[in-house]
Formats: structure tokens, sequence, C-alpha cells
């Protein structure tokens, strides 16, 4: 099955910075993987690496440089990679996955402030809406500024960053006004697909029914040819969709 990236898809991606693939996934596919994460959390079975959790954490799960087999499997799932190289304009490579448990209410931020280079492909696992916590983008917000970790700093010649002196958090929200972009709630079945550009700025929304699961999950690809890796001490593994691992050479 592949996926249908229309020209409309493009077209929203290009202006508006995200694009809604509904479906993407079936609900069966999406059940199984919510059961085999609900069974890792237990620890009805184990993978090296991911022990089972305390059972009232239900904190976001990432894999970087170390994957569990289900969350490899939907990272290179085929159906994803027409769509990322599309959006990308080059072959897409994965680098990170996140599982969510439930909503993260994680304030406004840009992905490619943490992973430059990067976009994201989000997909409901269940129902999403404000009852569990929605996830929010600022429409346009791409083609604006990115907030880089260097902005905070001084640079080499001792001059201070444009966002020198600022918390993290507070800057996201101030470019967030500064845009003065409409923000939208994402509404999403089990199985949608929610592919986002790294630079636009979003955020988990808030939770309304408290301790709601809003099982979910997040893939981030950055394009082959993106070579600097320049804000992690560590060699980053990046996973191509032929099964071949690379690292990133850090500078
Ligand atoms: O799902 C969320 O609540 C936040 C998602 C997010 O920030 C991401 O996938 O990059
Ligand atoms: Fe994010």
């Amino acid at each position: 099955m592949e996926l249908e990236i229309t020209s409309l898809h493009q077209e929203q991606y290009e202006r508006d910075g995200f694009a809604i693939v509904r479906g993407g996934f079936t609900a069966d596919e999406c059940d199984r993987f919510v059961a085999y994460m609900m069974d890792l959390h237990a620890g009805r079975f184990s993978v090296e690496g991911y022990p089972p959790r305390q059972p009232d954490d239900w904190s976001r799960l990432i894999s970087r440089s170390l994957h569990h087999p289900a969350g490899l499997a939907w990272m290179l799932d085929p159906r994803l990679r027409q769509p990322l190289r599309t959006f990308l304009g080059d072959e897409p490579d994965g680098v990170q996955s996140m599982y969510f448990y439930q909503g993260s209410e994680q304030r406004r931020h840009q992905d490619a402030f943490f992973l430059p280079g990067c976009m994201s492909a989000w997909v409901a696992l269940q129902q999403v809406s404000a009852r569990n916590g929605s996830i929010h983008i600022q429409v346009g917000s791409h083609k604006r500024e990115l907030i880089e970790k260097r902005h905070f700093r001084r640079d080499e010649n001792g001059e201070l960053g444009p966002w020198y002196g600022w918390g993290q958090d507070d800057a996201f929200d101030a470019l967030f006004a500064r845009n003065g972009l409409p923000e939208i709630a994402i509404e999403a079945d089990k199985g949608d697909i929610v592919f986002f550009n790294g630079r636009s700025i979003h955020r988990g929304g808030p939770i309304l029914d408290e301790g709601a699961f809003r099982h979910s999950w997040a893939g981030h690809y950055i394009p082959r040819s993106y070579n600097p890796w320049p804000y992690e001490s560590h060699p980053r593994l990046r996973v191509s969709f032929d099964g071949v691992c690379r690292f990133t050479p850090t500078h």
C-alpha cells in the first residue's frame, strides 16, 4: 500500500509547513503498536535498553542511537519514504523517534532547534483531540526565523547572540508572538499522519482530561545530504530506508 501524497498535500506543506495524510496507517496496525508499547512498558517482554517502567511513568520514550524493533519498523516503514523524500527534497534518514503514551504539553519549540535540518512524521495511534492533548502548529512559521542554540551564546568574537539571556521556552513564545501567525490545533483520527517542517513552531496542547492516554508516535528525519551535526557531543546514528546505518561525524 502506498501513501497518496497529492498536489494539495504538497501545496499545504510548502505554504503552511505541515500536511495531514488521513488514514496513512490502518487501525489494526495502530492497535498492535499500542499493545506492543504497553507490553514493553509493563515488562511483559523485554528489549535490551528498554527496561520496564514504573507503572505511573507515562512520559514520552525517546529513541536515538538505540531503537526497539517496533519503533525501528515504524521509523523505516516503506510507506513513509516517498512522502518524506518529496517534502525533504532528498532521501530521508531517520535520526530519532518518540513514543507518546500521553499528551506532552511540551511548550512551543522548533524541532530543528534540537535536530538541525529535520522534519517530522507524527502519527495518531488513537483519536487525538483537546481531550487528550492535541498538537498545535503555528501555520506558516517554517518560513520565518529559526532559533538556533548559538543564538543564546556569544559568538567567537564575543558578540552576544540575538537571544542571549533569554530562556529557551520564552524565546519560542516571543518568536511565536512576533510572527503573528495563526496557530491551529490538530484533530487526528487513528492512523492519520501529520508531516511537518522542523522549522514550524509547535507544541503539545493542554490536556483537558488529565491522565488520558494519547498514544502517538513521531519519527524525525534529516536529508541524506545533510552532513554537519553541530550540536551533539556524540556521533549521531542515522538509519536509511534501505536499512543502512550511518554515523554523522561531529565537529
Ligand atoms: O506530540 C506532542 O505532544 C509533541 C510532539 C512534538 O513536539 C514532536 O513530535 O516534535
Ligand atoms: Fe516537537
